[in-house]
């Protein structure tokens, strides 16, 4: 199974003549919408908070970018960045799920980087460039990685999130409350020393398939190597996983991969598909931004039967 790096990549660069996205851009959501891609980046400046930028693309490779950025702190739950997003389309609405990192001694939020909290956010649009937060799936806790699927099932909205070191389910009547009697765990990382064996979160938006929900992930060994994988879940029941191939299907090669800020991630939160191909956009070394594409049925036939 192979991914292929666009020839361009890295596909997406910091500003060196901006004040906030001149360190660093990565870990993008994208969402095709009304015939162009739609793309929602972490970006650092030197103050090494993390703000949403935007931009949007004919062809997902050749970007222009707004000047300022999308989304900023604006209180003490978010006041060291908003990281990661995931954007999801339901029914016609959008939402975005990202880590707020907040301030050193805000709530009660576990500290997963040193001295702060973080809180898996939704956030919810009518058209893409105006944003309201909803509020967290949980709060008082280490957890991040969270996304919406993009329908609900049953009845209900359906999410993944991450208690460490495993991704779990939730289930929401209205998107503001995820009980914890609906919450559950997934899959865990493998006790096998491999390449997903020490931690493991989601990926993009799972892909409706005839076959089930394509889920990609993001899995790191004990030497800190960020790759990705594949599995395929049930379509009604997402609890139950159809396969999970013991091999990945991306991981770090390019010198921009190796090295940047952390070094030798590759690390996915968007894989919109495009007639037929899936694009699957990363942080890279948590600097740059690449692309890498894989035929829709490709990765679907080896998510079912590699094992
Ligand atoms: C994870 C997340 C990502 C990041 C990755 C590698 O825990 O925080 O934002 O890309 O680590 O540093």
């Amino acid at each position: 199974m192979r991914l292929n790096r666009h020839p361009l990549n890295p596909i997406f660069l910091p500003d060196p003549t901006s004040t906030w996205e001149n360190y660093n851009v990565f870990n993008p959501a994208v969402i095709i919408h009304d015939g162009l891609f739609h793309m929602f980046y972490r970006a650092q400046g030197l103050d090494w908070i993390s703000r949403i930028g935007y931009a949007f693309s004919q062809d997902g490779v050749h970007w222009n970018r707004s000047k300022e950025p999308l989304l900023s702190p604006s209180g003490p739950h978010d006041a060291r960045g908003l990281e990661d997003p995931r954007v999801s389309e339901i029914d016609g609405q959008f939402y975005m799920a990202y880590t707020a990192y907040a301030s050193e001694y805000y709530g009660e939020g576990m500290p997963s980087h040193f001295g702060g909290g973080v809180f898996p956010m939704i956030a919810t649009s009518s058209n893409l460039l105006t944003w309201k937060t909803l509020g967290p799936i949980v709060s008082g806790e280490d957890n991040k990685d969270h996304l919406l699927f993009p329908r609900k099932i049953n009845g209900r909205y359906v999410a993944f999130h991450r208690r460490p070191p495993n991704i779990w389910l939730a289930e929401s009547e209205d998107m503001r409350t995820w009980p914890e009697k609906r919450m559950r765990p997934l899959f865990g990382p493998r006790p096998d020393n491999g390449w997903d064996s020490k931690r493991v979160g989601s990926g993009g938006v799972p892909i409706e398939t005839e076959e089930g929900w394509l889920v990609l992930y993001h899995g790191y060994n004990p030497d800190h190597v960020y790759r990705l994988g594949v599995c395929l879940l049930d379509l009604d029941n997402p609890e139950k996983v159809i396969n999970r191939p013991k091999e990945c299907i991306f991981e770090p090669k390019e010198l921009w991969e190796l090295r940047g800020d952390v070094p030798n991630v590759v690390f996915s939160c968007a894989n919109p598909v495009h007639e037929g191909t899936v694009f699957v956009y990363y942080g890279a070394a948590d600097h740059v931004i690449g692309l890498a594409t894989v035929d829709l049925q490709e990765l679907l036939d080896f998510a079912k039967n590699s094992h």
